[in-house]
């Protein structure tokens, strides 16, 4: 499976790609403030390369729970002295954006991704997009992540996540972005409970058949700190367990915030995937 970003082409079939996140803000859950200064910010991005990173997704409005939005000028102030050294060094870089404004932005400066969360609820993103020729990352979310975690519901979440993407998808091919441009995301932790974050993890398989690369990003999320009883700092072996089992049932991108250890684990599920029978 191939999966087309910008003027790249990620064979997809045999390895899951690593993307390392670089949150520029202030509020991120687990890195805010961190990574705020444009300089801070470029070293953690090369560190992550270093460690095998195959892209850098860089964000500059956290979507943690109750974050309040940020405008698209602020958006673009933070993110574009990251964005263009970046792509200078040929880093294929994803940016973490809803506002179509900020992505036009962001291609421009030489972003070859865009990964939203809304799955294009800005009316205007399919078209960047398709214009530009990025690759699209279309997320599942419930609400809003000022609202996503009030008591959310699904008859099946497997099911719900499976019908939605699937009418993402149509909606972004029927926008202009090709079907090879295109990955989807179940959207863990994003209007899910303890339970939705799992069942989706345990059947993650039936989001196959929309026949396109399955992103996940569990990477020091809150039921992982549930499941095992730890603050962020504890949560990397419940990651590293998340994203194998992601990948041993498909998954073809591991977003996450530890990446040389991440990119050792999936070699591990990978060799064992690969053992499967057919
Ligand atoms: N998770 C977060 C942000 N963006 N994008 C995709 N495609 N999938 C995810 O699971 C996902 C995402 C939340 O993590 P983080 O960026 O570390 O935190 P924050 O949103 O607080 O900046």
């Amino acid at each position: 499976m191939i999966w087309r970003c910008g003027g790249r082409a990620f064979d997809v079939t045999r390895r899951a790609l690593v993307m390392g996140v670089v949150n520029v803000t202030p509020d991120s859950f687990s890195d805010g403030g961190r990574y705020l200064d444009p300089a801070a910010a470029l070293g953690h991005a090369r560190r992550l390369v270093d460690e095998g990173a195959d892209l850098i997704d860089v964000g500059a409005e956290s979507t943690r729970p109750g974050a309040a939005p940020v405008v698209p000028e602020l958006q673009i102030e933070r993110l574009l002295p990251v964005i263009a050294p970046l792509a200078a060094e040929r880093v294929c870089v994803s940016v973490d954006t809803a506002s179509a404004e900020v992505a036009r932005r962001a291609v421009e400066a030489g972003a070859e991704i865009i990964n939203d969360v809304t799955g294009l609820g800005d009316p205007d993103m399919a078209g960047v997009i398709a214009a530009a020729g990025a690759g699209a990352v279309l997320m599942h979310m419930r609400g809003t992540p000022a609202t996503m975690q009030q008591d959310p519901r699904y008859d099946d979440v497997v099911a719900d996540v499976r019908v939605h993407l699937a009418a993402r998808l149509a909606a972004a091919r029927a926008a202009g972005i090709d079907a090879e441009r295109i990955a989807v995301d179940p959207g863990i932790g994003f209007g899910k409970t303890l339970e939705h974050n799992v069942a989706l993890l345990a059947r993650l398989e039936e989001l196959l058949p929309l026949g396109r690369p399955i992103v996940i990003g569990a990477s020091r999320k809150s039921f992982l700190g549930r499941l095992t009883e730890a603050d962020l700092e504890g949560r990397l072996e419940g990651g590293l367990a998340a994203a194998a089992i992601a990948v041993l049932q498909g998954a073809r991108v591991i977003r996450t915030h530890d990446v040389g250890s991440t990119v050792k684990a999936l070699r591990v599920a990978e060799a064992i995937a690969a053992a499967r029978p057919v």
